[in-house]
């Protein structure tokens, strides 16, 4: 079954991603060897969120495992900018699979010389903007506001000509505003959903458990929240949506497709077994035919989206 999909003006193999920040591409090539780009489990790659300086992350714990889930803190180490460009890029540009580059600024300017930074990078097929970040000008979280988001992607849309992808955070009362303001400024599709904002207590000490004091929950846990998202923006907007949250498998995945995605994305099942993505993608065929269908398009956005809760 032809399983390809347009995304952003890329044309895609099949619907399956990865969600950034839960796959290393460069490690598991060291690990797997060239197997793994025989057989790369998604069909595009979006790396893991880069700042435009060095960050080393929180301090550890930094992994809560929760039922059916996992409270993560990372907070975004990365090599920078420079540090990006000069040692990941290359490596990252072997893939077989088109690449987008997950970038997170605190002001326009950091945004902006993010987005000038990999502009001319032909590699770089689509940048995903990470809005999960306070805007230190404003001291809000720039994809928690519709206005903030607005203004954003207005500042950057003139900069680059590759797709903008938005990522949305879930911690909104309403996504369907920030997903239209990101829309109306000119993105060409946006993700969702990025992790559910969540805290674990040490039960001895009662304590924060994690190094930072809290972090974003993810699994099989937030599924049925992020498919009501998903479905939500799905019907509000007229631009890609990717979905993701807790997709482990085909059933989840044409699930998502029928909220209305067009493409997904498996994100914590990757930690437990780097090659999921290619099961989900062969379990999405077969759930596909079982359910009648012969194509991605007879069951995108099946489920009609209801406003009320
Ligand atoms: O690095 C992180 O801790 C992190 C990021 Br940038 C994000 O967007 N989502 C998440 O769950 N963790």
């Amino acid at each position: 079954m032809d399983l390809s999909v347009e995304l952003c003006g890329l044309r895609l193999e099949h619907p399956v991603l990865n969600g950034s920040g839960t796959f290393d591409a460069i490690a598991a090539q060291r690990a797997f060897g060239t197997a793994l780009l025989d057989e790369f489990p998604f069909s595009a790659f979006v790396s893991k969120t880069i700042t435009p300086e060095p960050r080393i992350g929180n301090p550890p714990p930094r992994i809560f495992e929760t039922p059916s889930g996992m409270i993560n803190s990372i907070g975004l180490p990365n090599k920078g900018l420079s540090g990006f460009v000069d040692q990941d890029l290359p490596l990252l540009a072997e893939l077989p699979v088109p690449l987008a580059v997950s970038v997170m600024g605190t002001s326009h300017r950091e945004f902006a010389s993010l987005v000038e930074g990999v502009e001319g990078h032909a590699e770089v097929a689509a940048l995903e903007l990470n809005v999960s970040c306070p805007n230190v000008e404003s001291g809000l979280i720039i994809g928690q506001q519709p206005e903030e988001t607005l203004a954003l992607i207005r500042a950057l849309r003139p900069r680059t000509e590759k797709p903008l992808i938005v990522k949305l955070t879930p911690n909104v009362a309403e996504p369907v505003t920030v997903a239209r303001a990101a829309e109306e400024g000119g993105a060409d599709a946006v993700s969702l959903v990025n992790t559910l904002a969540a805290v674990a207590i040490d039960p001895g000490t009662l304590d924060a458990w994690l190094g930072a004091g809290s972090g974003g929950l993810s699994g099989p846990a937030i599924r049925a929240f992020a498919l009501g998202q998903v479905r939500e923006v799905a019907a509000a907007v007229s631009i890609p949506v990717i979905g993701m949250g807790g997709i482990e498998s085909g059933t989840h995945a044409l699930a998502f497709l029928a909220a209305g995605a067009t493409a997904v994305a498996v994100g914590t099942a990757n930690f437990r077994d780097p090659l999921a993505g290619n099961r989900v993608r062969a379990e999405l065929e077969a759930a596909l035919r079982e359910a009648g269908a012969d194509s991605l398009s007879a069951v995108r956005g099946r489920i009609a989206a209801s406003t009320s809760t």
